[in-house]
C-alpha cells in the first residue's frame, strides 16, 4: 500500500453487463481510483459465449457459472494490483436487467458455508447452486405466447403498464419465468428461489440469499407499482400454469422486495471474500439494481431532468414523480431517492437513421454537410414532417424501412399531403432529428411536472389525441411539461449541431449539458454505496440528488452553446402533425 491510500477509505460499485463485468473504486471525493473489468468471451473462452450470451434462435442466455468466475476473477485483479480491499467501506452495483437466476434447493446452504479452502466460487457453487446453468437475457425474444397470456389476465398492454409499469414485454422477467413453468416443469420444481441478475450478484457478496431490488422488480412485468406489492392476478397465472405442485411464484422470489425509500444494508460481506480478498469484515453490502437503474444515479439528477443518450439507438431516461403509465415507456421505481420514479423511452433508431440520409446528402464520410444543412435558417420545414425507421422501431410500433414525409397545415396540424421525397435531402435531415426529438418530448412531456401553457402555444383542449392506442389523452397534456436540465450522452452529444436541435425542441428550462459517462453503471453503485453507508452512519446526511449535487465534479458537465429554448413553442404546431402520421402506420 503506497502512502497516498493510506487511512482513506473507497467505496466500489460493480456493473455485470452482458459482455464484461466491471467494477470501479472510488474515494471520498467521488474521483476513479482503480478500475477492473473482466471481458467474457476473451478471457473467459472456456464458456464459448459470443458477446457474452449464446444465441439459439430466438432464445438468448448467458452461463451464470461464467459470471461466478468473473466476479473472483476480477476481485483477484484488485488484489494483485495491490490495491487494498481492506479499506472498502460498502458495496453496491448495477446489473443488466430482467435476466434471472435459478438457485437449487441446496443453494442456501451452499452460500452460507462458501469458505476460502482454495476452491474457487465455480468450485465451492458450481452446478449444485443452480436448478438452471444458464440465466435467460435481455435480448431473449421467445415469449411471445406467455406476453399473450400475461395481459389477457390484466386485460391488454395499457391495463399491464398501469399496473406494472411497462406493458408485456418479451424480455421482461415475469414471462420468461412463465415459459419456464410452462416449458421446462422439472426445472421449476427443482428451483428453490429465483432472483434477477442484480439480487444474484448481492447474493454472493452477502453469502446468503438476498430479495429483490424494488426498482429493479419494476422489469418483471409481476410488481404492482402503486400498491408496492406482487399483483395477485398475474401470481396466480404463474401459480396456476404450475398445476403439478403448490409452489408459490413469490416464496420463490423471496417475498417483499427490498424498499428503495432509505438505504438498506443487506449485510456485511461474507467470509468468503474477506479471508479470500482482504475485505474488512464491516464490509457493507448495499442492494444492487439495474444497469439503466444505475446509470441515473450516476449523475445529479433532480425531478424532470432527462439523461438522452444519443448512440446507436436512443435512450431517454427521466426522473419525474408523475406515475402516469404508457405502453410507449417503462416506468421503474427510483433506486434512491423516495416517491420518484424513472421513466424509460427506448428506440432502436438513432444514429444510423441519421447517417443513411448523410449519405444520401454527400459522400463525405464527416458531419460537416449535414450539420451545415441542419442549421440553415433559410431551408424552412415548419409545415413538414419526416419519420424515417431503417430498423423495426419500439415507439412508435413500426417494421424495418418505414420511412414517411408529410406536408401539414401549420394552423391544424392536420395532414394534407403524403410525399415520397422533399424537394431537397437537407429538408429530410432537418425532420430526421427534430422528429426524433419531437417523439421524445411528446412521449415524455405527460411525465414533467405541469406548468402553465406558453403564450404562443395554441392548446385546443378538446382535441383528442391516441398515442396510447388503449385510451386517448388530451391534447394540453402535451403542451406544457419542460424539462429542468437535458443531459446528452453517446457518439452523437459530441455533434453541436444535433444536440442543439434536440435541446430546442425538448425546451430545457435550466440548460442543457453534455458529458462523456463511459462508467456509469458501476459509477452509479459507487455513489449509491458511499451515499447509503454514509447516510447509515449520519442521519443528516443529505438525500441522495443533494448529496451528489454538492459533491459532483462540475468540471464534467459542458454546457450545450447557444441553444434559443424558447423555440420550443413553435414545436408544439407539429405534435398534432406527429400523432396523425404515428397512427397511419
Ligand atoms: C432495458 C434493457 C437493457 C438491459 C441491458 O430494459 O433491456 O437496457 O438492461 O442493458
Amino acid at each position: 500500500m503506497n502512502n497516498s491510500t493510506e487511512q482513506q477509505f473507497f467505496y466500489l460499485g460493480f456493473d455485470l453487463s452482458t459482455q464484461q463485468l466491471k467494477c470501479i473504486a472510488i474515494n471520498e471525493q467521488l474521483s476513479i481510483v482503480h478500475t477492473e473489468f473482466v471481458k467474457f468471451d476473451q478471457e473467459l473462452p472456456k464458456y464459448g459465449t459470443t458477446n457474452g450470451v449464446y444465441v439459439n434462435g430466438d432464445e438468448v442466455d448467458s452461463p451464470v457459472a461464467m459470471w461466478l468466475e468473473a466476479l473472483d476473477l476480477v476481485l483477484k485483479k484488485f488484489k494483485m494490483n495491490g490495491f487494498p480491499l481492506n479499506q472498502v467501506q460498502s458495496i453496491s452495483g448495477s446489473c443488466h436487467q430482467h435476466g434471472s437466476v435459478y438457485w437449487s434447493q441446496e443453494a442456501e446452504s451452499l452460500l452460507a458455508n462458501l469458505n476460502n479452502d482454495q476452491r474457487q466460487l465455480v468450485e465451492q457453487l458450481g452446478k449444485a447452486a443452480f436448478s438452471r446453468q444458464n440465466a435467460p437475457n435481455w435480448q431473449d425474444h421467445s415469449t411471445s405466447k406467455q406476453c399473450k397470456e400475461m395481459e389477457g389476465v390484466v386485460g391488454g398492454s395499457y391495463q399491464m403498464s398501469r399496473i406494472t409499469g411497462s406493458k408485456a414485454h418479451l424480455r421482461f422477467t415475469g414471462p420468461q419465468i412463465l415459459k419456464i413453468v410452462e416449458e421446462e416443469p422439472e426445472t421449476y420444481h427443482a428451483t428453490s428461489s429465483i432472483s434477477l441478475i442484480s439480487n444474484f450478484l448481492s447474493s454472493l457478496l452477502c453469502g446468503k440469499l438476498i430479495p429483490l431490488d424494488e426498482a429493479d422488480v419494476c422489469g418483471m412485468n409481476l410488481y404492482d407499482i402503486s400498491k408496492r406489492k406482487f399483483y395477485q392476478p398475474l401470481v396466480d397465472l404463474v401459480n396456476e400454469k404450475n398445476a403439478d405442485s403448490n409452489d408459490d411464484i413469490t416464496e420463490k422470489l423471496l417475498g417483499n422486495p427490498v424498499s428503495c425509500k432509505e438505504p438498506k444494508k443487506l449485510s456485511n460481506i461474507c467470509q468468503y471474500f474477506q479471508d479470500k480478498y482482504g475485505f474488512n469484515a464491516n464490509c457493507s453490502i448495499f442492494p444492487f439494481t439495474g444497469d439503466n437503474l444505475a446509470t441515473i444515479c450516476s449523475l445529479p439528477l433532480q425531478k424532470d431532468d432527462i439523461l438522452l443518450s444519443l448512440g446507436t439507438s436512443t435512450t431517454v431516461l427521466l426522473v419525474t414523480d408523475q406515475y402516469k403509465p404508457s405502453p410507449n415507456y417503462h416506468l421503474f421505481i427510483h433506486p434512491t431517492i423516495p416517491n420518484m420514479y424513472m421513466a424509460m423511452i427506448c428506440y432502436s433508431n438513432g444514429s444510423l437513421a441519421r447517417e443513411s440520409i448523410r449519405k444520401e446528402l454527400s459522400n463525405s464520410n464527416d458531419w460537416v454537410d449535414f450539420n451545415n444543412a441542419l442549421d440553415d435558417t433559410n431551408i424552412d420545414i415548419s409545415d413538414e414532417l419526416g419519420i424515417y425507421f431503417p430498423l423495426g422501431e419500439i415507439v412508435p410500433n413500426a417494421p424495418s424501412n418505414t420511412i414517411k414525409r408529410v406536408k401539414f397545415d401549420p394552423k391544424t396540424g392536420n395532414i394534407l399531403q403524403y410525399l415520397t421525397r422533399f424537394d431537397n435531402v437537407k429538408h429530410d435531415v432537418k425532420n430526421i432529428v427534430e422528429s426524433q426529438a419531437l417523439s421524445c418530448r411528446i412521449r415524455i412531456s405527460r411525465l414533467l411536472t405541469p406548468s402553465k401553457p406558453s403564450s404562443t402555444s395554441n392548446t385546443e383542449d378538446n382535441i383528442l389525441l391516441s398515442f396510447d392506442a388503449d385510451r386517448e389523452v388530451v391534447l394540453s397534456e402535451y403542451f406544457y411539461g419542460r424539462p429542468n436540465r437535458v443531459f446528452f450522452v453517446g457518439g452523437a452529444s459530441q455533434n453541436d449541431s444535433i444536440v442543439k436541435t434536440f435541446s430546442e425542441v425538448l425546451g430545457a428550462r435550466n440548460g442543457n449539458y453534455r458529458l462523456d459517462i463511459p462508467n456509469s453503471c458501476a459509477l452509479g453503485g459507487c455513489f449509491k454505496a458511499i451515499w447509503s453507508e454514509k447516510t447509515l452512519i449520519d442521519n443528516n446526511t443529505p438525500s441522495f440528488d443533494q448529496f451528489l449535487q454538492e459533491t459532483f465534479n462540475k468540471d464534467e458537465l459542458h454546457e450545450v452553446p447557444s441553444v434559443q429554448s424558447e423555440q420550443w413553442a413553435q414545436y408544439s404546431k407539429k405534435i398534432v402533425a406527429m400523432s396523425q402520421l404515428e397512427q397511419q402506420i
